[in-house]
């Protein structure tokens, strides 16, 4: 039977990408290049100084370990400074009823994040109790698609991997919770998620016993 489930936070509890994506796209803009959205799509997932390497290639410059250092901190500063915005009410839509539905039929409730921010997201978003696991970007070594971020919230659970859910908007969270034995929710397009057990636009209207008998359970 299902024990656990394990969400992503950004762009499954909220909707951050956008701040990253602005964020980031000042960066390139400093350096006289443009992002698209589209491009934004390959950092969703990505921890920070790998996606900046990402940009950054994009935009065919290449800088010293020190400046990427330096641009990486400006880009965070601003991130954090849109992020002042956020408010309870930000959290996703149905996102709020569904971890209650997992509260009430004993579900524990854990978050997988890559973001090293995802303890002040939580804080602005009064969401922090709910999660008796907090595994973010501070206490990972390997980042997605390795499992590691997903085995380590199983593990402080203390629940089986195959008992599991993982949620992600990203192609390498879907990649993360499949290679840790995990059943796998996409929130988001079929299109680049097509790697997960199931996809959903969101968690509006998601009743937890039709989740668990798609999935198998
Ligand atoms: P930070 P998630 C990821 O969070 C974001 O999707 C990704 O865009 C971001 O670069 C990464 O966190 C690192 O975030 O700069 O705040 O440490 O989706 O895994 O919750
Ligand atoms: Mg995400």
């Amino acid at each position: 039977a299902l024990q656990a489930c394990l969400f992503d936070l950004d762009g499954v509890i909220v909707d951050t990408a956008q701040y990253h994506y602005i964020a980031w796209r000042e960066l390139a803009q400093r350096y006289g290049f443009d992002l698209t959205l589209e491009q934004n799509e390959l950092l969703k997932g990505i921890g920070r100084m790998e996606s900046l390497d990402i940009i950054l290639k994009l935009g065919e410059v290449d800088l010293p370990m020190e400046e990427r250092v330096v641009q990486a901190t400006i880009k965070n500063e601003r991130y954090l400074e849109l992020c002042q915005q956020i408010v309870p009410s930000d959290a996703l839509p149905g996102v709020h009823d569904f971890l209650k539905e997992l509260q009430d039929n004993d579900i524990k409730i854990g978050l997988g994040s890559a973001s090293k921010n995802a303890p002040l997201i939580l804080e602005r978003l009064q969401m922090t109790p709910v999660f008796e696991a907090l595994i973010d970007g501070n206490r990972v070594t390997k980042g997605k698609p390795d499992p590691q971020v997903f085995l380590l919230g199983a593990q402080e659970l203390g629940v089986d991997p195959a008992a599991t859910i993982v949620f992600e908007d990203a192609l390498a969270g879907v990649q993360a919770g499949n290679a840790a034995g995990m059943k796998t929710v996409g929130i988001g397009q079929v299109d680049v998620l097509s790697e997960a057990d199931m996809v959903l636009p969101g968690f509006e209207a998601l009743q937890l016993a039709s989740l668990t008998e798609a999935l198998g359970f």
